[in-house]
C-alpha cells in the first residue's frame, strides 16, 4: 500500500470543494484500482450550495481555481503516510501571512480508510472544509491546544468561536473517567488535561475553523459572532478578525467572492481525470547560439552532465534538442537504463557554439521529441536552456508551447531573457530560474539539482549537500556532514575554470582519498569522486589547492542510506515571484525529513541579484517577525533590501554541535474532538491516537537547495522603507499589581535592525485597543529601548490604580522605526487579576443535576448570549 499512496500525491485543478464525498471516494477506487499514479481533478468549477454531503454550508464559490498544478512535488492536497506511524490527523501546511494560501493539506491513507476517524475529528467532507479554508483562504485554527481556555469577565472561557459555543469542562483520567478540572492558582486558569467537550446541540452555526464536526455547524465565524478575546492563531495571526472577514477581505479568492452571483442549479456535475506517469520524459532544449560560446556553453555542458549523471532518474526518458540558427535532434527519447546510457547521453551534449537564437525552432522541436513515445506531451518535461537573447519572436510562439500541456522549466542565463521564459515556467508549472555565469555561484548546477520533479519518494531522489565556490590561489577547503539519514551513492563534484588542482577528501574516520581515486574530465574541468558503499556518517574534509589564481565550485549530493528512512530534506520559495516594492518579500525554507519538522538548525539564504548584489540572511524559526509557528520547520524571515531586477535564492542549512529535533509536525488543522455533551451527559470519544516523537539520531548534517528566482520592479526610485514588523507574540501576565509584557523585538525594517522605539497602550476593552490603538491608556516606555530584532523583551510596570480581583487588561504594543514609520498593531495580550483562594465568579454547572459525574466549582457552562446570536443565513 505505501507505494500506490506514496505516488498518489494527486492536485485540484481548476476545481473547489464541491462533493468533497465524491473526491474521496475517488481514492478509494484508485487504491483498489492499484494502478493509478496521479489524480487530477479538472473541470471542477463549482458554485456551492450543498458542500458536500452532509453540511449546508453556503459557500458560493466559483471561478476560482487559477493555477495549475502540474506536477506531484507541488501537489496542493498530498495523501501520504504518516510522518510516524501513529500519526494520522489530517492538517494543513500552512505559514504564510494572514489570508495567503497555504503550501499542501496531507491525508494519510489510514484517515482516509478507516472509519473510526470520523468520530475524532468529523466527517471527512467537513474536516475537507476546514483544511481548504486553511489551504485556500489562509485563515487560522480557533481552538487552541496551547491556550485551550482564558479568563473574560470573570469567567472562565474555552478558546473558540464562537463564544455562544456551549459545553462544559471536565479533565479525562488514564482510565477514561471523568474528573474535575483543578484552577492552577498560578494563571487562575484549569490545569494541563481540562478539556471542553462542546454539548452536541448548538444554538450557533459557527465556526468551521473550531469544531467542523460538530453538527450544529455550518459557517464560518463573522465578525458579529466573531470572538476577538479568544487566545488563538486567528485572532494573534490576522488581527483579531473573524474567519469570514479574512476570506472575503484579504484572500486570494476576495475579488470572485465579492462578484458572486447565486449559482445555478443544478451545480455541474464534476469530471474527474485521472493521469498516470508511468516515468519522466524530459527533453533538453540547449542554446547553441553564437552569444554562448567560451566559458557559458561549457558551464552548460557541465550542469547538463550533472543532470544527467546524477539527477536524472532510471527508466527516465531522456531527448536532447539544440537550437541556434536552426534546431537539431541530438538524441530523441532515450530510457535511461544504465551508466552508460548517461555517458553516452553526456558525450552528445553541445560544445560549440555558433549563429543566432531561434528560440521558437527549439521549442518546437524539443516539443515533437516528447511525442515520440506516445503520441503527446501530457505531463512530459521540457528544460530550455537559454542566454535569453532571441533573435527570433519567443513571445509570439511561447503560447502554444504553453498550451502543449508539457512542463517548461527555463533557465536563463542573462538579465536579458525574455519575460516569456517566466511566462512559460509559470503557467505550464515548470521553474524559471535566473542563473549566473559566475562561476563561483555554481548557480546552474544548482538550477539542475532544483528542477528534479519528485515523485514524493525521497528515497531514491539525490540530496544535495553542498554547493559552494571560491576564488583563490592557494587553498579551498571545507566540510560537508554526512548525516544518518543519508549516504549512498555520494559524490563529490569539483569545478575549477582553469588548472587542475590537487584535490583530497577525507573521510571522518580519516581515509584520504586523492586524485588516484577520482576521475577526471579535463575538457570539461571537472574532477569526480564516487564513494563506493555507503559513504561514513560524519564530517568529510575537502582541501583544494592550486598554484594560480582561479574559481572552484564543489557540489556534493548524496542519497538515502536505508530505503526505509527518507532522508532530511529542505525546500525553499520565496512568499511571492514578483514585488514592486509596496510590500516585503518573504523567504522560507523547510527542513523536513518524512513530513516531520526538523528544529534547531542553521538556516542561511542567500539572495543574489542578477546585478551582482548579495544579501545573506539568517532564517529562522522563532514564531516572530515573518515567522508564523516557533518549532515547525519552517525557517522564515523578511527581505527587505528589494534590487531590481532578477535575483536568485538558494539556501544552506547545516546543524553542528546542536542537538537536532523533530517537532510533532501539526500546526493547522481539524482538531480532534475529545466528546461531547448529550442531554448534559459526556459522551467520550476514544483518546487521541499518540503521536510517537522517536527522535532519529542523525548527527550533524549539511544541506543547499535552489529555490526559483524572483523579479522586482520598484515602483519608486527610492528603495522602500519597511517600519518593524507587528509583534504576534506579545503576553501579559499580571502578579498583585505588577504587570509583566514579554515579546520578541522587532526591527528597523520588519524582522532586521533594531527598532527605534515602542508604544505600549492598554485598556479594559479589547475591542477599544483593536480599533482605535492611540485612545488605549499609554505605558511609560521611555525606560524601554528596543533591542534588535529576535532579543526577548521584557517590561513590567505598576499601574497607578490598585487593580480590583476578577479584572482583565488587555495590552497592545506598537514600534516605531528611525523615519518614524509605525507597525501595525501587535497581537492583543491579556492578563486577568484572580486572587489565589478566590471562587472564581461566574463558574457554574447546570449539567449536574443531569449526570452522575461529581462537578465542582471549574466545571463551566458556557452562557448563551442570545443577543449576539444572529444567524448566519
Ligand atoms: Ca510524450
Ligand atoms: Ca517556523
Ligand atoms: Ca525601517
Amino acid at each position: 500500500m505505501r507505494s500506490i499512496f506514496r505516488a498518489a500525491l494527486f492536485r485540484v485543478r481548476f476545481c473547489s470543494l464541491y462533493h468533497g464525498v465524491k473526491l474521496f471516494s475517488l481514492i478509494f477506487l484508485k487504491r483498489k484500482g492499484a494502478t493509478v499514479s496521479k489524480i487530477e481533478l479538472c473541470h471542477f468549477i463549482l458554485h456551492v450550495k450543498k458542500i458536500l454531503m452532509f453540511t449546508n454550508i453556503l459557500l458560493h464559490l466559483h471561478r476560482m481555481f487559477l493555477r495549475p498544478f502540474l506536477c506531484q512535488m507541488q501537489a496542493q492536497i498530498k495523501i501520504d503516510n504518516a510522518n510516524s506511524a501513529n500519526n494520522t490527523e489530517p492538517y494543513t501546511k500552512q505559514y504564510g501571512e494572514c489570508g495567503a494560501e497555504g503550501e499542501y493539506i496531507h491525508f494519510t491513507p489510514e484517515y482516509l480508510l478507516n472509519d473510526t476517524f470520523i468520530q475524532l475529528y468529523g466527517s471527512r467532507g467537513r474536516v475537507f472544509v476546514h483544511e481548504w479554508a486553511h489551504l485556500r483562504w489562509g485563515v487560522y485554527d480557533e481552538y487552541s491546544e496551547e491556550k485551550p481556555f482564558y479568563y473574560s469577565n470573570g469567567r472562565i472561557e474555552a478558546t473558540r468561536c464562537s463564544k455562544n459555543m456551549e459545553g462544559q469542562f471536565y479533565k479525562v483520567t488514564a482510565g477514561g473517567s471523568l474528573q474535575l478540572c483543578r484552577i492552577d492558582p498560578q494563571i487562575s486558569l484549569p490545569t494541563d488535561g481540562c478539556t471542553f467537550f462542546p454539548d452536541r446541540n448548538q444554538i450557533t452555526n459557527s465556526s468551521i475553523m473550531f469544531l467542523p464536526s460538530l453538527d450544529p455547524v455550518t459557517a464560518f465565524c463573522r465578525e458579529n459572532e466573531h470572538n476577538y478575546e479568544a487566545p488563538n492563531m486567528q485572532n494573534i495571526k490576522c488581527g483579531n478578525k473573524a474567519t469570514w472577514t479574512v476570506i472575503f477581505e484579504d484572500s486570494v479568492d476576495k475579488d470572485a467572492l465579492r462578484s458572486l452571483k447565486p449559482p445555478e442549479y443544478p451545480p455541474p456535475i464534476p469530471s474527474f481525470k485521472v493521469v498516470q506517469r508511468a516515468q519522466r520524459v524530459v527533453c533538453l532544449i540547449l542554446d547553441v547560439s553564437g552569444s554562448m560560446a567560451g566559458s557559458i556553453i561549457l558551464l552548460q555542458q557541465q550542469a547538463a552532465t550533472h543532470f544527467l549523471r546524477i539527477y536524472i532518474e532510471d527508466q527516465a526518458r531522456v531527448g536532447i534538442v539544440t537550437f541556434s540558427t536552426d534546431a537539431s535532434t541530438l538524441r530523441s527519447l532515450t530510457t535511461i537504463d544504465s551508466d552508460i546510457t548517461r555517458e553516452n547521453l553526456i558525450k552528445l551534449l553541445p560544445k560549440v557554439a555558433s549563429g543566432s537564437t531561434n528560440m521558437c525552432l527549439g521549442l518546437s522541436q524539443g516539443l515533437q521529441v516528447l511525442q515520440e513515445d506516445n503520441g503527446d506531451v501530457l505531463g512530459d518535461e521540457i528544460i530550455f536552456l537559454t542566454d535569453g537573447l532571441a533573435t527570433d519572436n519567443i513571445a509570439g510562439c511561447a503560447p502554444s508551447a504553453i498550451q502543449s500541456d508539457a512542463i517548461i522549466h527555463t533557465l536563463a542565463f542573462s538579465d536579458k531573457a525574455s519575460s516569456a521564459l517566466k511566462e512559460m515556467a509559470d503557467k505550464t508549472g515548470g521553474k524559471f530560474i535566473y542563473a549566473s555565469d559566475e562561476l563561483t555561484s555554481n548557480q546552474l548546477m544548482d538550477a539542475f539539482a532544483s528542477l528534479t520533479l519528485s515523485t514524493g519518494d525521497y528515497t531514491k531522489e539525490p540530496v544535495q549537500l553542498e554547493s559552494v565556490g571560491k576564488r583563490t590561489s592557494d587553498w579551498f577547503n571545507g566540510t560537508v556532514s554526512v548525516d544518518q539519514t543519508v549516504g549512498n551513492k555520494t559524490s563529490f563534484v569539483i569545478i575549477y575554470e582553469i588548472r587542475f588542482p590537487s584535490v583530497y577528501i577525507q573521510s571522518p574516520s580519516g581515509s584520504i582519498y586523492t586524485q588516484t581515486s577520482m576521475s577526471h574530465d579535463g575538457l570539461l574541468k571537472t574532477v569526480t569522486l564516487n564513494i563506493p558503499g555507503t559513504a561514513e556518517p560524519g564530517d568529510w574534509k575537502y582541501s583544494i589547492q592550486t598554484t594560480s589564481n582561479q574559481a572552484f565550485t564543489i557540489t556534493v549530493t548524496s542519497q538515502a542510506s536505508r530505503d526505509d528512512v527518507p532522508p532530511i530534506i529542505v525546500k525553499t520559495h520565496m512568499n511571492q515571484q514578483f514585488n514592486d516594492g509596496s510590500k516585503p518579500m518573504i523567504v522560507f525554507a523547510e527542513v523536513s525529513q518524512n513530513y516531520r519538522p526538523v528544529i534547531n538548525a542553521e538556516v542561511w539564504a542567500t539572495l543574489e541579484s542578477e546585478t551582482g548584489s548579495v544579501h545573506t540572511l539568517q532564517l529562522l524559526d522563532n514564531g516572530a517577525g515573518a515567522d508564523t509557528f516557533q518549532g515547525d520547520g519552517i525557517y522564515s524571515r523578511y527581505f527587505t533590501k528589494l534590487v531590481n531586477g532578477r535575483s536568485s535564492l538558494k539556501v544552506r542549512v547545516k546543524n553542528q554541535d546542536v542537538q537536532i529535533r523533530f517537532a510533532a509536525s501539526k500546526k493547522s488543522g481539524a482538531p480532534y474532538v475529545p466528546g461531547y455533551v448529550v442531554n448534559g451527559v459526556v459522551q467520550l470519544n476514544p483518546p487521541k491516537p499518540p503521536v510517537s516523537e522517536e527522535p532519529l539520531e542523525v548527527g550533524s548534517f549539511t544541506r543547499t537547495a535552489t529555490g526559483e528566482s524572483f523579479e522586482v520592479k520598484l515602483s519608486s526610485t527610492t528603495p522602500p522603507n519597511f517600519p518593524p514588523n507587528r509583534i504576534t507574540d506579545l503576553s501579559a501576565e499580571l502578579q498583585e499589581d505588577t504587570v509583566f509584557l514579554s515579546w520578541t523585538a522587532p526591527g528597523e525594517d520588519l524582522d532586521q535592525g533594531t527598532a527605534k522605539s515602542y508604544e505600549i497602550r492598554w485598556s479594559f476593552d479589547l475591542d477599544m485597543l483593536r480599533n482605535s490603538f492611540s485612545n488605549g491608556h499609554v505605558v511609560n516606555t521611555a525606560a524601554v529601548s528596543p533591542q534588535e530584532a529576535g532579543s526577548d523583551e521584557q517590561h513590567s510596570f505598576n499601574l497607578s490604580f490598585p487593580i480590583q480581583n476578577g479584572t482583565t487588561l488587555f495590552f497592545a504594543v506598537q514600534s516605531e522605526d528611525e523615519q518614524n514609520a509605525t507597525s501595525e498593531t501587535s497581537n492583543i495580550a491579556q492578563a486577568s487579576k484572580i486572587l489565589p483562594g478566590t471562587k472564581a465568579p461566574g463558574v457554574s454547572n447546570p449539567g449536574m443535576n443531569l449526570t452522575v459525574i461529581v462537578i465542582s466549582v471549574c466545571v463551566v457552562t458556557m452562557v448563551i448570549s442570545l443577543e449576539h446570536f444572529l444567524k448566519q443565513y
